[in-house]
C-alpha cells in the first residue's frame, strides 16, 4: 500500500493532533499514521519571500511527516483573505451578497495552489496517493497534473457545493469546475453537493454523469461520491462523562440555579446564523412569559476571519443583538443570553455539552457541522438533552432523532425550542438512541475509510507511462 498525502490550507501541529484538535484533524492523523506519508499544508505563519521559499519545514512524528510552509503577505492577502475567504466562502454558503470578486485575488489564488502543488512535487513518491481537503486547493490537482504527477488524486470539499445558478456569480466558474476535473475522485458531504456539481456539469460544461457516478467533463473521467463526516461518538461520550464534574461545569451549574441550559457553540460566522437563533430565542421569551428567568442561552463564538470585512459586521450585529434582548429581559439576577466570545477547549464544550437540555445548532448553511454530531454524543443516555438543528445543516440528513427546524422561521424555531423544553424523558431518550446509533454507523473513521478505499480503487492515470511523477 501506497504512502498517503494530506494537503489541506491549515496543517495540525504533531501537539494539537493529540491534544485539543478538532475530530477532523485527529481521524485524518490516524489515517497518516496507520498508512505513513506526509501532511503538507500552510503553517499559519505570514513570512518574508525569503522564508516562505525556503519551505517546506519538515517535522517527524513517527511515519508521519508534517511539511509547512509560511505565506508572504501579498500571498496571504489574494488566496487566504481574498479569493478563498471573501469569494468562495460567501458563494459556496449560498450568500452572493456578501461577495466580492477580483481578478487579482483570483490569479493569487491560482498561483499560491501552483507554488504550493511545486513544493509538494519534491516529497511525493510514485506510488503515493494524495488527498486534498476544502475550497482553498480546488486548483491544486491541476498544478500537480501540470508537474507530470500521474498518482491518484483525490479531493474532499468540506463545503456545501452550491447549486449552479449560485456558481455562476463567480466569474471563473468553468475554470474552477474544469480545475475539479482534474481530480480522481470528488467527495462530498451530501447528494444535494454531489447533485449540485453534476447539475453544473451536465447543463454549464456539456459533460456526462453516468447512473454510478461516473462524471465525463473537459475531456477527463472521474468518480464521485457522498462521504458524510463524522465523529468519534464513543469517545466523545466517555470525555464528557469524564469532565462532567470539573470546576468549569459545576460553576456554570450554580450560576444558572436550577435554569434550563441551551447550549450553542460556533465559529463566528455569518453562515451560522446566529443573529437569526437569537431573535428566535428573544422570540421564546416574548411569546412564552412562564420561561422568562427561567432559561438561559449560553452561545459561545470566538472570532475567526477577523480581518475579513464581513466577519467584522457579523460580530457587531452579534453583540448589539445580544445587548438589545439582554437589556428587554434581564433582571437583577437573569441574564437570558450569555455570549462568549472566546475559544474553550474540546474537553470543556463536550462536558457543557452533558450540561445542557438543549443543543441548539441553525445554521443558514454549513457543510456538515460536526457540532451538531458532538452534541448528541456527548448526552448522558439516561437524561439525554435535545439537539434543535437546521434543514440547512448537512448533518440534518443523518440526525432523524433531532427537531428540524427551517432557521429563517423564527416561530417555528422557538416552537421547536419550547417543544425541546417540555419533552418527556422516555422522548428524548428514544431520539438520542436513534442519533447515537446513526452516528456509530457512520463514524469519522467510516467516512475517512471509504473515502481512502474509493480514491485506491480508481485507476491510475496515464498509467501506460507507469504513474508517479517526472
Ligand atoms: P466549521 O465551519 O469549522 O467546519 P463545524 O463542523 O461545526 O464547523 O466545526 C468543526 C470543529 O470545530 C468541531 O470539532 C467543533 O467542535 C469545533 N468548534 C466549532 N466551534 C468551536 C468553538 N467555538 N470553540 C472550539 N471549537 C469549536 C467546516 C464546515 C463544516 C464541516 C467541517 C468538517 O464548515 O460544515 O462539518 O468543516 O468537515
Amino acid at each position: 500500500m501506497g504512502r498517503l498525502i494530506v494537503v489541506s490550507n491549515r496543517v495540525a501541529t504533531p501537539t494539537e493532533t493529540k491534544g485539543s484538535a478538532g475530530g477532523l484533524a485527529v481521524g485524518v492523523f490516524g489515517a497518516l499514521k496507520d498508512a505513513g506519508g506526509v501532511w503538507f499544508g500552510w503553517s499559519g505563519d505570514v513570512v518574508s519571500e525569503t522564508v516562505a521559499n525556503a519551505g517546506p519545514m519538515l517535522e517527524q512524528d513517527g511515519a508521519v511527516t508534517f511539511a509547512t510552509v509560511g505565506l508572504t503577505r501579498k500571498d496571504y492577502d489574494q488566496y487566504y483573505r481574498g479569493f478563498s475567504n471573501a469569494t468562495l466562502w460567501p458563494v459556496f454558503h449560498y450568500r452572493n451578497d456578501l461577495a466580492r470578486y477580483e481578478r487579482e485575488e483570483y490569479a493569487g489564488y491560482r498561483r499560491v495552489n501552483a507554488w504550493l502543488a511545486h513544493k509538494l512535487v519534491k516529497l511525493l513518491e510514485p506510488d503515493d496517493i494524495i488527498w486534498i481537503h476544502d475550497y482553498h486547493l480546488i486548483p491544486f490537482a491541476e498544478a500537480l497534473r501540470s508537474e507530470g504527477v500521474t498518482n491518484r488524486i483525490g479531493f474532499f470539499l468540506h463545503i456545501p457545493f452550491p447549486a449552479p445558478q449560485i456558481l455562476l456569480n463567480i466569474p471563473p466558474h468553468e475554470e474552477l469546475v474544469k480545475s475539479m476535473s482534474c481530480y480522481d475522485l470528488l467527495g462530498f458531504q451530501t447528494a444535494t453537493d454531489q447533485q449540485a456539481f453534476h447539475d453544473y456539469v451536465t447543463r454549464h460544461a456539456r459533460g456526462t454523469v453516468s447512473a454510478d457516478g461516473l462524471v465525463e467533463a473537459f475531456g477527463r473521467k472521474l468518480r464521485t461520491g457522498v462521504y458524510r463526516i463524522g465523529v468519534f461518538p464513543d469517545e466523545i461520550a466517555e470525555q464528557a462523562k469524564r469532565y462532567e464534574s470539573r470546576q468549569h461545569v459545576l460553576e456554570l451549574k450554580q450560576s444558572l440555579e436550577g435554569r434550563k441550559l441551551v447550549m450553542s457553540v460556533d465559529r463566528l460566522d455569518y453562515s451560522k446564523g446566529l443573529v437569526e437563533r437569537f431573535r428566535a430565542f428573544e422570540l421564546l421569551l416574548e411569546r412564552s412569559p412562564e420561561w422568562r428567568g427561567n432559561v438561559t442561552l449560553v452561545q459561545i463564538a470566538p472570532p475567526t476571519r477577523s480581518d475579513v470585512a464581513t466577519y467584522q459586521k457579523i460580530r457587531q450585529d452579534l453583540e448589539y443583538e445580544a445587548g438589545r434582548i439582554n437589556g428587554r429581559y434581564s433582571g437583577l439576577d437573569y441574564t437570558p443570553i450569555r455570549y462568549l466570545n472566546q475559544q474553550y477547549d474540546r474537553w470543556k464544550l463536550m462536558s457543557l455539552f452533558r450540561e445542557s437540555q438543549i443543543g441548539f445548532v441553525t445554521p443558514l448553511h454549513d457543510g456538515m457541522n460536526l457540532v451538531a454530531k458532538e452534541y448528541v454524543a456527548a448526552q448522558n443516555p439516561d437524561d439525554p438533552g435535545v439537539l434543535v438543528l437546521s434543514i440547512f445543516a448537512g448533518a440534518a440528513a443523518e440526525l432523524s432523532g433531532a427537531l428540524l427546524v427551517n432557521p429563517h422561521d423564527a416561530i417555528g424555531v422557538c416552537e421547536a425550542l419550547q417543544r425541546a423544553l417540555q419533552m418527556p424523558l422516555d422522548a428524548r431518550q428514544r431520539r438520542h438512541e436513534i442519533d447515537m446509533a446513526a452516528l456509530r454507523k457512520n463514524d469519522l473513521g467510516v467516512w475517512r475509510d471509504s473515502f481512502l478505499r474509493d480514491l485506491r480503487s480508481m485507476p491510475v492515470r496515464g498509467s501506460g507511462e507507469g504513474g508517479g511523477h517526472k
